[in-house]
């Protein structure tokens, strides 16, 4: 699990104090057969006793000061008026001729992402190097960024990538940036930078694709550019860099579930769910794809997660057996079985589920259950799976009957499927057939992109790196235009400034800083028309704390990320 940060305390307290009555995992997720999502680490500014100040000496806005945009309800539409789209902003590296770099977290609630606005981060390293303004902006349908006042299936035709990839192009063109000459920076006249991270970092890519020319420069970290329906390679990484005993185990201890699961042996299938302290569960399906939760667990380790992570654990309690360490073909089923058990047993399934019992928690299959029927916003978890259904997939399954599997081949992308059904019914009176990524694919060229000045970064040991330009087996070129580096790092890690403790990332993010200087240094104004930015912006006082929705972890899109 992910190490609990002071978010995530923030966001249990916020809701024990509220009225919301949503069930919540631990961990942050609404349900325990739910994937991690793609979404990039949270880093928070540090809490400094000096204010913000600018080259000159000029006391700034803290960085937590949240600014209001107009952002169109519908590009297609432009006539049914704005919403406001929060974001965040500094100037403290900032000189005249600077860039202004750009960074949508994508599927979160943003607020807590100020951390991308400092030198914690790749973007502040970038506008401290270049002597630009950073901004944070939020994805239109998360957090408090909402088009409209719910997230309904109506309401949620207005959620597509093509809609936020026009949101970020609308607000750099538009908006009059609360600092100096704040209304004469619009591309053309200044030169952006694109970042984004995961989801983030494919819409880098995808909105270079989209609106040629118009970002001077984008860097996609672990950008996920190929949409992918049934992505069972994002266990690959995981199989191929976790110890090899413990894959060994998890493989073998998969493989009998199966073939018990399969069978008509009642009383070895119960004694199996017994094993994991999971008897009371109705759906064999449910029981074995819960167990993807233990690599799951892996989405959410760094470089700087150090040696007790709940991944670490994992692998011990099923391969150190009285102080004795399995050698690298495993104990075996005899012995792997009891001990990933009685894991469960003794800590884990609490871990994950709270108070709630295995099959409200784990569950995949009750219609009426909150988790489906919520449609209160400030709700990522519900938000995200609207993409996933209709254009982005990533489905997380077994692997096909000829390639090692750690995960269950009782669960493949019909189970995620019947999910979209249930969680917008209006849209799916029944489960689609499949999820039509390859429109994604020809419209934003997927891993066939070809754009000047945009920097991929990818990790070796990162769960999502077989949806990036650096898949395996791909062996796409990096040129000095559209550089592809690649670190030893996780999901995102080259994104934080304290991942350059490792060599690897630190290349990454030094080549990064190279290839920006040098792009930067051939940057001409093309725009000279006169001040232009009529998009006023205004500061949110109102406060209000960030909504948990329900979690239930049988998904692993909104596993967390830890230790940063
Ligand atoms: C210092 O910078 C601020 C904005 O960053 C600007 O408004 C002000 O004119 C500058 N002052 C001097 C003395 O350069
Ligand atoms: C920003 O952070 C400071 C320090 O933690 C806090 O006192 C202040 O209330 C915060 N402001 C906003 C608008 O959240
Ligand atoms: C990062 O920025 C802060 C100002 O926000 C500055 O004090 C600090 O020296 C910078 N760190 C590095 C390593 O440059
Ligand atoms: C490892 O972490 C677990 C859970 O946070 C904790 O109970 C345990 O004491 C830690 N072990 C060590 C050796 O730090
Ligand atoms: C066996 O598993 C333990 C515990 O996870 C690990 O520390 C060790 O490196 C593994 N050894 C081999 C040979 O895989
Ligand atoms: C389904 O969920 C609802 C709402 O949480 C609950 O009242 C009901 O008992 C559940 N049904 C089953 C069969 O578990
Ligand atoms: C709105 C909501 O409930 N979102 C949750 C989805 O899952 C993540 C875990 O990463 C939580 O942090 C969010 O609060």
């Amino acid at each position: 699990m992910a190490p609990i940060t002071n978010l995530t305390k923030l966001l249990l307290l916020a809701t024990s104090l509220s009225s919301f009555v949503h069930a919540i995992l631990p961990d942050g997720r609404l349900h325990g057969n739910m994937r991690p999502t793609p979404a990039i680490p949270v880093i928070t500014a540090p809490e400094t006793v000096l204010p913000v100040t600018s080259r000159n000496g000029t006391v700034l806005p803290p960085y937590n000061t949240t600014f209001l945009f107009d952002q169109l309800i519908d590009h297609n539409n432009p006539r049914l008026g704005t919403f406001k789209q929060r974001f965040w902003h500094t100037w403290e590296f900032y000189e005249p001729g600077g860039p202004i770099i750009l960074m949508t977290p994508g599927e979160a609630n943003a607020q807590p992402y100020s951390g991308y606005l400092t030198n914690a981060t790749i973007n502040g390293l970038i506008a401290q190097q270049q002597s630009g303004a950073a901004i944070v902006l939020e994805h239109r349908f998360y957090g408090l960024s909402n088009p409209k006042p719910d997230l309904t299936v109506d309401s949620l035709r207005l959620h597509t990538i093509q809609q936020a990839i026009d949101d970020l192009e609308y607000f750099a063109k538009t908006v009059k940036l609360p600092m100096p000459n704040g209304d004469n920076l619009a591309p053309g006249k200044a030169p952006w930078i694109l970042i984004g991270g995961s989801y983030s970092g494919a819409l880098t890519s995808w909105t270079m694709v989209n609106k040629p020319g118009f970002f001077f420069a984008g860097y996609a970290s672990s950008g996920v550019v190929e949409a992918i329906f049934d992505y069972w390679r994002y266990f690959e990484p995981i199989r191929q860099n976790m110890p090899v005993n413990c894959s060994a185990d998890v493989e073998a201890v998969i493989t009998h579930i199966d073939q018990v699961f399969s069978g008509r042996d009642q009383k070895a299938i119960n004694e199996i769910k017994d094993t994991f302290g999971l008897t009371a569960m109705t759906h064999l399906d449910d029981v074995a794809g819960a167990l993807r939760n233990n690599l799951w667990d892996w989405q959410s380790l760094q470089p700087t997660s150090g040696p007790n992570t709940t991944f670490t654990r994992f692998c011990d309690a099923l391969e150190v057996k009285d102080g004795v360490s399995a050698t690298s073909s495993g104990w075996g089923v005899a012995h792997a079985l009891p001990a990933w058990g009685a894991f469960w047993r003794n800590g884990y399934l609490r871990q994950l589920c709270g108070k709630d019992d295995a099959e409200t928690c784990l569950g995949s299959y009750n219609a009426t259950q909150e988790f489906y029927t919520d449609t209160e916003i400030d709700n990522s978890n519900r938000s995200w799976f609207w993409i996933v259904c209709n254009e982005v997939g990533y489905l997380q399954d077994g692997a096909p009957p000829n390639s090692p599997s750690l995960v269950t081949r009782l669960v493949q992308p019909n189970a995620d499927l019947r999910q979209c059904a249930l969680m917008f019914p209006k849209a799916f009176p029944r489960p689609p057939k499949t999820i039509p990524v390859d429109r994604v694919n020809r419209a934003y060229h997927g891993w066939n992109v070809k754009v000047d000045r945009l920097f991929f970064a990818n990790g070796v040991r990162d769960p999502w790196r077989e949806a990036t330009v650096s898949a395996q087996g791909l062996n796409i070129k990096s040129t000095d235009l559209q550089p592809i580096a690649v670190g030893d790092g996780f999901h995102c890690s080259d994104l934080s400034a304290r991942a350059a403790s490792d060599a690897t990332i630190a290349a990454v993010q030094t080549h990064a800083l190279a290839s920006m200087k040098t792009w930067l240094a051939t940057w001409k104004p093309t725009s000279t028309s006169a001040k232009s930015s009529a998009g006023q912006v205004t500061i949110d006082r109102s406060g209000r704390p960030a909504r948990v929705g329900v979690i239930k972890p049988m998904n692993g899109w909104f596993k967390g990320f830890g230790n940063f």
